[in-house]
């Protein structure tokens, strides 16, 4: 019998990754999905299987991180060996927006899962893996960021998060129960959500690219980031599940990135290069130069640059909204601990990330402009 685990945050794109990752390891997977009024599911489609089918090994429950009752009933019914915590409101900036949700749901959800297992009897039966983050290092004390290194949360979100942090410490010292926090640094692939900044820059690329879109507008773009790829990091969660003794683990690549750079990264993927002017809120990069042959070769043939584009034009510019009433300016792990203990190395760098990101959102925005043209132009577009 393979082992059993169940995932909150299942349709994310953490849960996606991970459910497609225990699932090749032979895992029975149970994953908690809200109810919503249009379908949710589909990072998870392509493992959907039907309630008829028997045997199943990917199932899904209806569950919300801030209802103890139903998360109590579920974790009941599945008896789970491993439970991975990676539901959250994830986003920073909406936390500001929505505090007290975020710490219901992030902070207090946390409490729930691990009391249930204790009230439950399971504590010597399940695993829990929190989803901790980078963000609990906020306004940095020292670089890079250590498990050792001191937490000073900057936004609503990174303050629940740290409720979740602690109250996973107590329990494993109070009552023995095998959990463990994951600090992960920023993690990011074609399965994002389009309002992260990696997502939303390697969509409006290809937008632009496709005469979609005519400008890029960010928030402060000199903000640095130590991105890995979602799919390196899920394997880190299992692993630090499948240690005897539970503890604490900074993932992340030691690679420090700004956004800025990103932005000209993300850019030359398809033979355009920026120049970046001004400062501050003028800030703006204009298209400097177009590489055509790559151009035609990343985009394709039928989109022509010299009819999209202009050198010259103001590509990328900044818009306030974006900004953060407070900011988290440098983030860079230091995962010694988790190549040393799990064995735990990265395979992508930050170009192979960015090259797949971008080029999987071309092929989906030729998908959309085919969609929305009614589909009628030339299947070529789902080339
Ligand atoms: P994500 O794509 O935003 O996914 C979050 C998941 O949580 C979604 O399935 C979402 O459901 C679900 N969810 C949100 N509120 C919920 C609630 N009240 N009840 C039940 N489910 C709820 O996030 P991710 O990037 O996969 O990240 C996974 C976890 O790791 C999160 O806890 C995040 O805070 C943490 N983390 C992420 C990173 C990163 O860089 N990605 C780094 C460190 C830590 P819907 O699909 O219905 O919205
Ligand atoms: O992509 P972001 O929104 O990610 P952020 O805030 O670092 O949080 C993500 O990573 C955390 C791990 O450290 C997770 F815990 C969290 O759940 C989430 O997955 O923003 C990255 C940086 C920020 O400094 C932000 O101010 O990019 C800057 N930025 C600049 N312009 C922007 C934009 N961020 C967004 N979302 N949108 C912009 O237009």
């Amino acid at each position: 019998m393979g082992k059993v685990a169940l995932i909150t945050g299942v349709t994310g794109q953490d849960g996606a990754y991970l459910s497609e990752y225990l699932l090749k390891l032979g895992y029975v997977v149970h994953g908690i999905k809200r109810r919503s009024s249009l379908f949710n599911t589909e990072r998870i489609d392509h493992l959907y299987e039907d309630p008829h089918v028997e045997n199943r090994n990917f199932i899904l429950h209806y569950g919300d991180m801030t209802d103890s009752l139903n998360l109590t009933r579920i974790i009941q019914e599945v008896q789970p060996d491993e439970i991975y915590n990676l539901a959250a409101m994830s986003h920073v900036k909406v936390s500001f927006d929505t505090p007290e949700y975020a710490a219901n749901a992030d902070g207090l959800g946390t409490l729930r899962i691990l009391e249930a297992v204790r009230l439950l009897g399971l504590t010597e039966k399940t695993r829990i893996y929190q989803a901790s983050t980078s963000e609990l290092y906020g306004w940095v004390r020292e670089i890079p960021q250590t498990e050792k290194t001191p937490f000073y949360p900057r936004s609503p979100y990174a303050v629940a998060k740290l409720y979740g942090y602690w109250i996973v410490v107590n329990y494993r010292e109070a009552y023995g129960m095998h959990a463990s926090n994951g600090i992960l640094f920023n993690h990011e692939s074609p399965l994002r959500g389009e309002t992260f900044v990696t997502r939303k820059i390697t969509r409006s690329v290809s937008k632009i690219a496709l005469g979609q879109e005519k400008c890029l507008y960010l928030g402060n773009m000199s903000a640095k980031r130590d991105w890995g790829h979602a799919k390196d990091y899920v394997r880190a969660m299992h692993a630090i599940l499948q240690q005897e003794k539970p503890d604490d683990y900074v993932i992340a690549t030691g690679v420090t990135t700004s956004v800025r750079d990103f932005v000209r990264m993300a850019f030359s993927e398809v033979g355009i290069t920026l120049q970046f002017e001004g400062c501050g809120i003028e800030e703006k990069a204009v298209l400097q130069s177009i590489d055509e042959s790559l151009f035609i070769e990343t985009v394709g043939s039928e989109y022509l640059p010299s009819i999209q584009l202009r050198l010259g034009d103001a590509v990328v510019a900044v818009d306030s909204r974006y900004f953060r009433p407070t900011e988290v300016d440098l983030l860079v792990g230091d995962a010694s601990k988790a190549r040393n203990v799990l064995g735990w190395e990265p395979e992508y760098d930050l170009a192979m990330m960015v090259k797949e990101m971008v080029n999987a959102d071309i092929k989906l925005m030729k998908r959309d402009a085919f969609l929305q043209a009614g589909g009628y132009k030339t299947l070529k577009y789902f080339e």
